[in-house]
């Protein structure tokens, strides 16, 4: 690790008071340049700590940046992986509030139960199936805490991977009950079609990302827990929303799902 745990500490103080206060920064190195990997995990679980203390649950993890449309609109090459809690739940056709967070962005995912543990390394597609309880359509509403969403990629870990929110639900499938590479999603603006796209845009299949999340936290000598939820990545390029818009999400076969902005 290249910083020293004061510093960890206190950008993760800084990042989880961002959040917390909907206000946003330039990236942590700009100031950190020699940041690591771990040194970028280390703030994530930081974050975590302080969110656990103040009564959140862990329900599951994230992939993002796991499309070609993703990370060529973000300029960076590779997925990253962060937490999901309680706290950023949100119920289908329910709202989020615009005024809590600073520049959200909606994602459409396939979002994944695990009925058994799935841990790394040497976790491949087939894997991550044999391990799946069901799946379902998720939106994932980001929020960088970073100014513009400019970034790097150890700064977006570090920020738990832009966490925010999230919605699942509508129709859930067993995982052999559908085809995760040519399942088609519409993503709709206010009544418009927004984004458009099919599971493969995910690595080739959202479970790649799940194998890809498996053996990373295997490194880190942790798993995917029994029942975790885990949202395998956006499968187009994120679309932002402000207050009054609703955003529909329909994926073949598995049904809609709504959220709203106010
Ligand atoms: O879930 C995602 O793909 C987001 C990853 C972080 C980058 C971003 O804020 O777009
Ligand atoms: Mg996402």
């Amino acid at each position: 690790m290249a910083l020293s745990n004061d510093i960890i500490q206190q950008l993760a103080d800084h990042l989880y008071a961002c959040e917390a206060n909907a206000r946003d920064t330039p990236k942590i190195t700009d100031d950190h340049p020699d940041m690591d990997w771990d040194d970028a995990y280390a703030v994530q679980d930081g974050i975590l700590a302080r969110k656990l203390k103040n009564g959140a649950r862990v329900v599951g993890y994230k992939a993002g940046l796991t499309s070609h449309a993703k990370m060529q609109q973000m300029g960076v090459d590779s997925p990253v992986f962060g937490f999901l809690v309680d706290s950023g739940s949100v119920p289908e056709g329910g709202t989020v509030k615009v005024s809590e967070l600073i520049h959200p962005k909606v994602e459409p995912e396939i979002a994944f139960v695990m009925k058994r543990a799935l841990k790394g390394p040497g976790c491949n597609i087939a894997d991550v199936l044999a391990a799946t309880d069901f799946v379902m359509p998720g939106i994932e509403v980001i929020d960088s805490r970073y100014r513009d969403f400019k970034f790097d990629l150890k700064s977006v870990v570090a920020d738990n991977t832009s966490a925010a929110r999230y919605v699942v639900g509508a129709r859930a499938l067993r995982p052999e009950a559908v085809d995760m590479r040519t399942v088609g999603i519409v993503l709709e603006k206010n009544g418009q079609v927004v984004a458009l796209g099919a599971g493969a845009a995910v690595l080739g299949h959202p479970a790649a990302a799940m194998a890809m999340l498996a053996n990373h936290l295997g490194k880190r000598g942790q798993e995917i827990p029994a029942g975790a939820l885990i949202l395998s990545g956006g499968i187009t390029e994120a679309v932002a929303v402000q207050a009054g818009d609703n955003v529909c999400l329909r994926v073949q076969g598995m049904g809609s799902l709504s959220l709203r902005f106010a």
